[in-house]
């Protein structure tokens, strides 16, 4: 079931990859194996074979979206409902990047959590950080980037906030493939998280804990 699975997510088979995901649901297969041990593992090859010219940006566009499939059965239930509001998110993929399935992801298991979450979508800018900020006051703002030249977008928008003067508003949290601690450091921001379950880590402390 799981090799089937990662086969229809290589091969970009939208039906078999919904269809597989609810078959191994229903066989007791947990959420976090499949997401794990299929969806991202058949990504992981889908990027390995992009950069050894094995598959171009069609093939692994069809990829994409037969995860995007698979986690559209997924996420009720990595997302649990009824749980009050811990706390509000505004998230978005970075000026210039079309990534979004980790974003997604991140946006999936803080909802699970009990997060509230504004969602930005592709290719957001500064401007729309900060307008975001004024409108949906939340308690953090959530950056992903799945590029090196995308990055780059990241301290711009935590200038934007300064000088829209919202920064000290909100703890800013950031991630994505080339993202590291490290980074994340460099531009001021309060935190970074390697994979979705870390990042929902990391919020629940941020909200709780004093602002450093
Ligand atoms: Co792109 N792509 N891509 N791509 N793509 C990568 C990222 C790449 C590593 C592939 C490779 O060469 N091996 C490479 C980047 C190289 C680099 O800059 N270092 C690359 C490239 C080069 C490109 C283009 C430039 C190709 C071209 O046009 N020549 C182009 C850029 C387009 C653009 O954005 N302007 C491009 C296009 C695309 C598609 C559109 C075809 C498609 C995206 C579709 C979509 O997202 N809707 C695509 C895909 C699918 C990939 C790979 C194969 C898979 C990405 C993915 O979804 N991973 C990717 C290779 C790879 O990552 N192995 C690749 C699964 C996802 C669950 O993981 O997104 O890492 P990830 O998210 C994780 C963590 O990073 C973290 O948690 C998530 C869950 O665990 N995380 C956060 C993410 N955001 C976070 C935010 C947080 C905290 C944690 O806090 C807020």
């Amino acid at each position: 079931m799981i090799e089937a699975l990662r086969e229809a997510v290589l091969k970009g088979d939208l039906g078999v990859a919904r269809a597989m995901t609810s078959q191994a649901l229903a066989d007791g297969v947990s959420p976090a194996k499949i997401l794990d041990d299929t969806l991202i593992a058949a990504m992981e090859i889908v990027g390995e074979e992009f950069e050894t010219g094995e598959r171009f940006i069609p093939e692994m566009l069809v990829s994409a979206e037969a995860m995007k499939a698979a986690m559209s059965v997924l996420r009720p239930e990595l997302a649990a409902t009824g749980v009050p509001s811990r706390g509000k998110i505004v998230i978005g993929t970075v000026e210039g990047d079309l990534h979004d399935i980790g974003k997604d992801l991140v946006a999936t298991m803080l909802e699970g959590a009990g997060f509230e979450v504004v969602d930005l979508g592709v290719e957001a800018t500064a401007q729309q950080f900060v307008d975001a900020v004024k409108e949906h006051s939340p308690d953090v703002v959530g950056m992903s980037a799945l590029l090196t030249t995308t990055m780059v977008f990241m301290p711009e928008v935590v200038r934007a906030l300064e000088e829209a003067g919202v920064r000290s508003q909100v703890k800013i949290v950031v991630g994505g493939a080339p993202v590291t601690a490290e980074f994340a450091r460099e531009i001021a921001a309060d935190g970074y998280a390697d994979d979705a379950a870390s990042a929902v880590t990391l919020v629940k402390s941020l909200i709780s804990g004093p602002r450093t």
